[in-house]
């Protein structure tokens, strides 16, 4: 998600000139100093944020060498503005001051992603690095004489073959692209490392973990404790999915360690396992609804998919998206250049130039990918007239759970409603829909929480280059269970092969939304007095729910997360329970299927 707070704070490095080069310093200063600095900072922000963001947009827009070029240009300038802006802002640590300034003086010093040491010559570097890494992401192609292939292309292979070998050389396929970033990567960390430091952080890892409202060091706990409560869940259908896929591939490919090999789970990253529903599903299973061909049979194309996750918004008592959002928008891939296709959601102007960026695929996926990235654009335009500092989500993983809660609501009586479906089907193909969902956001839950214990642990040195692949490779196996397809070294740089990495986006957010999303469903449908199994509620339509859901929006990040948690959930925690729930038929199911099976790694 690309909004301006995001872009400033992602673009942000140091290249203080030693003319504007503004010290922490011991002069008096008052209140009313204080006050005007955050007038100047604010309107700064909105307008070199404008700037910003046109830049970028036109950057993954159009891979250039010239969009490279004016991408690491417009980085330089907006980190150096606000570290600039961040070493200012200490000038009012001592004062007495309103929560609410307060608040806004942290975010200006504690918000930044990615900071750059206090040198010009660096500070240039490490903008550069960022812009050629995102776009080595997004023009990446495995070719071979002269044939090449596409992320999307090879995506299609993994998702919809069945063959070994080609899996193999899909997936090896795509990491090709990689290698050539570790390098770079490995002299980025160094730099922001070094800009980190100069703002009184340990390193990266620890300036990205001061974002949540309580002590960074409490914050990895946090995670664990949400973790410690799915996976039993996780381990349950990693056990199932890897006897049924033995079955159908051989020992042979599978090993005997206990863990699933990454090519064969029908992502590109092992991320998301519904395209292995087929091999895995319970026998006597119904057949469960299929959107992707319901899509075909109603002639849906990119722009109705987009047009019909309006709806679902609008149907909440949010306003329909802006014309410009139809002008501007990026929805299908265009054929003669290349773009970052990874889909993201942006917020020109933070105020009402919203858009989204998106390679679409007419199936399921991408469906819920677009009420995704929909979500981001509705949270962006809800808050817009706060504070700019305050134009993001009451966390990360808010921002990144709104647009899946509402995909939650994608139920057969969803589709029913807006004319996808006639019938309901019986419940008693509940168990093959609750199965199809798991393999979506069950599977995702170990791989959200290790890309950033990766980074941290990079970022930290407990992980050296020397060990980049390695220690990738130790946290996949640890966390999901699932292992390299064949030898990798050091010569490889597998995290590179995952957008986030090259493209510099904190992955924690996203575990966080997996969480939070079953959370927000489960309250929303009663706040909609749902009466029923949360997996079939549906919140479309509903104006208790949407009140609810516009009012969290509208916060923004004014207030600590846990207040807008208490708004959408009575309650000031994060809790997976909400996962446990609505998934428990399933997990009773798959206990009894792993009965006798050896599960664990
Ligand atoms: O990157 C995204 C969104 C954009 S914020 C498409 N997601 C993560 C991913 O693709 O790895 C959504 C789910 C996880
Ligand atoms: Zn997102």
């Amino acid at each position: 998600m690309k909004h301006l707070m995001t872009l400033l704070l992602a673009m942000t490095l140091i290249a203080c000139q030693p003319q504007n080069n503004t010290k922490p310093t011991t002069d008096a200063v008052t209140v009313a100093d204080a006050q005007a600095f955050l007038e100047r900072v604010e309107k700064t922000y909105l307008e070199e944020g404008e700037y910003a963001a046109r830049i970028a947009w036109i950057q993954a827009n159009f891979i250039t060498d010239d969009s490279i070029w004016l991408g690491a240009k417009s980085i330089e300038k907006m980190g150096a503005l606000s570290v600039k802006f961040a070493n200012e802002a200490k000038r009012f640590d001592a004062l007495d001051l309103s929560d609410d300034m307060r608040r806004r003086l942290n975010i200006i010093k504690g918000g930044l992603t990615i900071a750059a040491p206090d040198d010009a010559e660096k500070n240039a570097e490490l903008a550069q690095i960022m812009a050629k890494l995102e776009a080595m992401y997004g023009a990446g192609k495995y070719c071979v004489e002269g044939d090449c292939k596409n992320l999307g292309q090879l995506s299609r292979v993994i998702a919809e073959s069945r063959d070994h070998a080609a899996l193999l050389e899909a997936w090896q396929g795509w990491r090709t692209v990689s290698p050539d970033m570790r390098p770079k990567y490995q002299r980025m960390v160094e730099l922001a490392n070094e800009g980190a430091r100069e703002l009184g952080f340990a390193d990266t890892g620890a300036m990205w973990r001061a974002g949540y409202d309580m002590p960074a060091s409490e914050f990895p706990q946090e995670l664990d404790r949400l973790w410690t409560q799915v996976k039993p869940l996780y381990d349950s259908l990693q056990c199932h999915v890897r006897t049924k896929l033995t079955e159908h591939f051989g020992a042979e490919v599978m090993g005997d360690d206990g863990m699933i090999p990454a090519h064969l789970l029908g992502n590109m990253w092992a991320q998301d396992w519904t395209a292995v529903y087929d091999l895995v599903k319970p026998a006597d299973a119904g057949s469960t609804i299929d959107v992707t061909a319901l899509l075909a049979e109603h002639d849906y194309d990119a722009k109705k998919m987009v047009k019909t996750a309006e709806g679902f918004f609008t149907s909440l008592g949010l306003d329909p998206l802006p014309e410009t959002f139809w002008q501007r928008s990026l929805f299908t891939k265009p054929q003669d250049r290349d773009v970052v296709c990874h889909a993201s959601a942006w917020n020109i102007d933070n105020v009402d130039d919203i858009r989204i960026k998106m390679c679409i695929k007419e199936d399921y996926e991408d469906f819920v990918t677009i009420h995704h990235e929909l979500g981001h654009n509705f949270y962006q335009r809800a808050y817009n007239d706060k504070s700019i500092l305050y134009r993001t989500g009451a966390n990360d993983g808010f921002h990144e759970a709104i647009g899946d809660t509402v995909a939650l609501s994608i139920t057969p009586q969803y589709l029913k409603d807006i004319g996808l479906i006639d019938e309901i089907p019986a419940s008693s193909n509940d168990l093959g829909m609750l199965m199809k969902k798991a393999l979506e956001k069950i599977a995702f839950v170990p791989f959200g929480l290790l890309v950033d214990q990766w980074r941290w642990q990079v970022f930290s040195g407990d992980i050296s280059p020397a060990d980049y692949n390695a220690g990738w490779w130790a946290l996949r196996n640890q966390y999901q269970g699932v292992k390299a397809p064949m030898a990798r070294s050091e010569d490889h740089f597998d995290p590179g092969a995952k957008y986030h990495i090259p493209g510099n986006t904190p992955y924690t957010r996203y575990f966080l939304a997996h969480i939070l999303q079953f959370q927000f469903h489960r309250e929303l449908c009663k706040a909609a007095e749902f009466e029923g199994d949360l997996h079939r509620c549906s919140i479309y339509n509903n104006q208790a729910a949407g009140d609810k859901l516009n009012k969290v929006l509208a916060m923004g990040a004014e207030r600590p997360w846990q207040d807008a948690m208490e708004v959408i959930a009575n309650s000031r925690e994060m809790d997976a329970s909400a996962v446990v729930d609505y998934f428990a038929p399933l997990k009773v199911w798959l206990d009894e299927q792993n009965q006798g099976r050896d599960c664990g790694w």
